[in-house]
């Protein structure tokens, strides 16, 4: 992890991230146009995530808030997004005990305008969102104690578990397709094709990779599709950063980045959280010797995620969440390599390599959970008894 996406503190407010101009950036007026007229007194861009821009703005009084700017060429259509966001958070709160001490901090609450959107377009026709900041948690980009792991798999089943009763059909699909692997599979052939930015001959070892492993593709989709697996309202971006850790108890508080909220597996959401956060590395580790699935983060994980979904995930669904862990890792690797091979049209990158190296961890990442596939099943198997 770099230090840069790692908490940092600083500046006179002791905000997060790293300050940035809010006049420049148009926050005067954008706040305005959720009917937030106190003069900003600071702004820092807050380095997480590889699609959106992400800025905290305190404002005078003390309001804290977040603006994000939402990634067109990721989200086609923001306010979709923004539909299924409004309804799920609603529904999330809803799921909260009456007497919840923090209940504000507990579901992340987004500002509508006078008109009821939840959406601003700036000037050069960008789409703006804003929400509040949560106070005392923070994100973390890998646990710094052992019990963020168990609180994160707590965090990520019981958002599945409370929206298990959501109407599932009025759901839209944010990103078609975003876990259909097979249809991944199929773009990542079409880029090893065309070849479009000359980089094929260096990514040959990993375009093999992820060749050989073709039939994985479609394990998940299969057993969704015959109904073997049911369909779920699932988040599809479970990183360990995307659950808050409240500063003081070290317990979970809030589950954010709520853009890929769609039906999909349980599978989806359990292999998501295991891939970046039970691995010994960084997601973009260039020396892949240091990456291995750490089997006592795996642990942990999966004793949090079982504690809230037992009963509601029966044990044949808990048992299959390994493979979870198998398909979601080789998505990624393949999508990070497809972008690499396009050249580096959807992730933010530091450089021309940076996805090359990410697909080269998430294979390594991908070689050990297949080794320890036996063991994940055991462990879950152990303990559901
Ligand atoms: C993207 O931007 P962020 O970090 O929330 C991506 C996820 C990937 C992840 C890999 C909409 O998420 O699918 O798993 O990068 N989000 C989208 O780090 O594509
Ligand atoms: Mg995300």
């Amino acid at each position: 992890m770099s230090d840069e996406l790692a908490k940092v503190n600083g500046g006179a407010y002791n905000l997060p991230g790293s300050t940035v101009d809010p006049v420049r950036l148009g926050f005067p007026s954008l706040l305005a146009a959720f009917g937030k007229t106190a003069p900003v007194i600071a702004a820092r861009e807050l380095r997480a995530g590889n699609i959106n821009t992400t800025y905290l703005a305190l404002l005078e009084g003390g309001e804290k808030l977040i603006l994000q700017r939402i990634n067109r060429n990721v989200f086609k259509q923001p306010e979709m997004i923004m539909s299924n966001i409004r309804r799920v958070t609603a529904r999330l709160r809803g799921k909260l005990p009456r007497d919840a001490p923090d209940a504000a901090r507990r579901v992340l609450s987004f500002i509508q305008k006078p008109d009821g959107s939840m959406i601003e377009w700036d000037p050069s026709g960008e789409p703006w969102r804003c929400y509040s900041y949560v106070e005392g948690a923070t994100a973390y980009n890998a646990a710094v104690k052992p019990e963020h792991l168990c609180e994160t798999g707590r965090a990520f089943g019981a958002f599945q578990r409370d929206l298990a009763d959501f109407p599932i059909d009025t759901l839209h699909e944010t990103i078609e397709g975003f876990h259909d692997t097979p249809k991944r599979f199929g773009v990542f052939i079409a880029a090893v094709e065309a070849d479009r930015v000359g980089r094929r001959a260096a990514a040959s070892r990993e375009i093999a990779m992820v060749r050989d492993r073709e039939p994985l593709a479609s394990k998940i989709v299969n057993q969704l599709n015959d109904g073997s697996l049911p369909m779920r309202v699932t988040h599809n971006d479970t990183k360990i950063n995307n659950v808050l850790i409240d500063d003081i108890t070290d317990e979970a508080v809030c589950v954010i980045d709520l853009d890929t909220v769609m039906p999909g597996s349980s599978l989806y959401d359990f292999g998501d959280m295991i891939r970046f956060g039970a691995s010994t590395a960084a997601e973009d580790e260039p020396d892949v010797s240091k990456i291995a699935l750490d089997m006592g983060k795996f642990e942990q994980f999966t004793k949090g995620f079982i504690a809230e979904t037992r009963g509601f995930l029966d044990d044949r669904e808990l048992l299959a969440q390994p493979l979870g862990c198998l398909v979601i890792t080789y998505e990624l690797a393949m999508r990070f390599l497809t972008d690499y091979l396009d050249g580096d049209r959807y992730f933010r990158v530091w450089g021309p390599e940076h996805n090359l190296i990410r697909a080269r961890a998430q294979l390594r990442l991908l070689e050990d959970m297949e080794s320890k596939y036996d063991a994940m099943v055991k462990y879950i198997l152990d303990n559901i008894r």
